[in-house]
């Protein structure tokens, strides 16, 4: 673990997330709401470009929308370079730390480098992804996914948010040409690895009592929108044995989902998301829409979950004189990390335990073209998405060290 005589002069993950701290707080759910292209996401993507900046590093932003900071080496080449960074966008009234705790770290990382006169063999960048939660655009990693070819372009500029806004009208409010949009691929061909560092959302390490852990693996996990058809009607004038109420039908359907999905230890499964139409309270709801989040490590028992959730949803949709519709979002493979990056990992980190996550991170998606690593820090709450989830002030210092000796290893090689 790096000393803390080689802490930075200048910053710590503290000083940076404090600096933070107050963007994108959310007085109506609590905690804080950074979707992307909001002010929030856009006053802390420029504090970030502002930070790399005066750290000497060469900013571009690509047509992913992923900003990438560069730490060239003295030929300027930029291949086989080493990667670190996460996403500062988050979910409604989420937690402080997702996204921006891998963001500051990497930030303080550099600056522990540059002061033990690191001279990098290889290119170093840190990344900052956009729409890594998806809850604005309902597709999780976005900005990765378009970097790699996982998702379509058309298919993104076509999205929508809650209000109707397609991808393509907000990025182009925001000065991102639309048409543009994901065209870059040449930035995947200048990477070598990439090393995502995370606040842990869980109690692992508070369990183990060890400030950073390595990743493993990420839980599969995918995302499903169901539609409930009824009859709109009026609240006062419908018999109780008159109506086709999507609501009970929907109510009915999440309590399925939770009984099947309870059937199987490792599996996960949440309505997070649930918009009856037109929702007024004295409407009877023509149609509900919810959407299913569902995890398992194994991806053959989640499409079995799906296939018995949309069955037992089409049953009791009849039941109730109503019908369903059931789309698929989107979809990610359970993710093993390479393990021979994890050896390496944890030859630089002997102190630091190997633990498994049920949270999707770009890194699953980086994963399928470079090898890919995570480094996990304790959060006492074990809570996020939430404003409780938590990082000490000791343990966020302790992951930029633990990063910062990572990535000297590697740019070593
Ligand atoms: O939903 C997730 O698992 C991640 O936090 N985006
Ligand atoms: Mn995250
Ligand atoms: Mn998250
Ligand atoms: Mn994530």
């Amino acid at each position: 673990m790096t000393s803390p005589a080689t802490k930075p002069a200048t910053d710590t993950v503290t000083g940076l997330m404090r600096d933070i701290s107050g963007i994108g707080t959310d007085t109506f759910r609590g905690g804080y709401s950074r979707p992307v292209f909001s002010n929030a996401e856009t006053e802390l993507r420029s504090w970030f470009i502002e930070q790399a900046s005066r750290r000497g590093l060469d900013v571009t932003t690509d047509t992913n929308g992923i900003i990438w900071a560069w730490w060239d080496t003295a030929t300027g080449i930029r291949s086989d370079a080493v990667v670190t960074g996460s996403h500062l966008d988050s979910v409604p009234g989420g937690g402080e730390y997702d996204g921006p705790l891998g963001v500051a770290s990497a930030l303080v990382a550099v600056d522990i480098l540059k002061q033990q006169g690191i001279r990098p063999r290889r290119p170093l960048a840190i990344a900052v992804f956009p729409e890594e939660e998806g809850s604005r655009f309902g597709v999780a990693c976005l900005g990765s996914r378009l970097l790699t070819g996982a998702l379509d372009p058309d298919t993104a500029r076509n999205l929508k948010d809650t209000d109707g806004n397609t991808y393509a009208d907000v990025a182009a409010a925001n000065g991102q040409d639309p048409r543009f949009i994901g065209a870059d691929r040449t930035t995947l061909q200048q990477l070598g690895v990439f090393v995502e560092l995370h606040v842990e959302q869980g109690r692992g390490l508070v369990d183990l009592d060890r400030p950073v852990a390595i990743g493993s693996s990420i839980l599969g996990h995918g995302r499903w929108k169901l539609s409930v058809h009824g009859q709109g009607n009026h609240a006062g004038t419908t018999l109780m044995n008159d109506r086709k109420d999507p609501m009970i039908a929907a109510a009915k359907i999440m309590i399925g989902i939770r009984d099947t999905a309870s059937k199987y230890r490792d599996a996960r499964a949440t309505v997070g998301r649930l918009q009856p139409v037109p929702g007024g309270t004295n409407v009877i709801a023509s149609r509900v829409d919810l959407w299913l989040d569902l995890r398992h490590p194994r991806d053959e028992v989640t499409a079995a979950l799906v296939e018995s959730i949309h069955l037992n949803a089409q049953v009791i949709a009849a039941e109730e004189g109503c019908t369903v519709s059931f789309g698929t979002e989107s979809l990610s493979p359970t993710v093993h990390f390479d393990t021979g990056l994890r050896d390496r990992l944890q030859a630089l980190l002997p102190e630091a335990p190997v633990l498994d996550t049920g949270a999707g991170h770009d890194a699953g998606v980086l994963a399928g073209h470079i090898p890919t690593a995570m480094l996990f820090v304790r959060n006492p709450t074990g809570i996020s998405h939430s404003p409780e989830e938590l990082v000490e002030d000791h343990d966020a210092e302790a992951g930029a060290g633990a990063l910062a000796d990572v990535l000297a290893g590697l740019l070593g090689e």
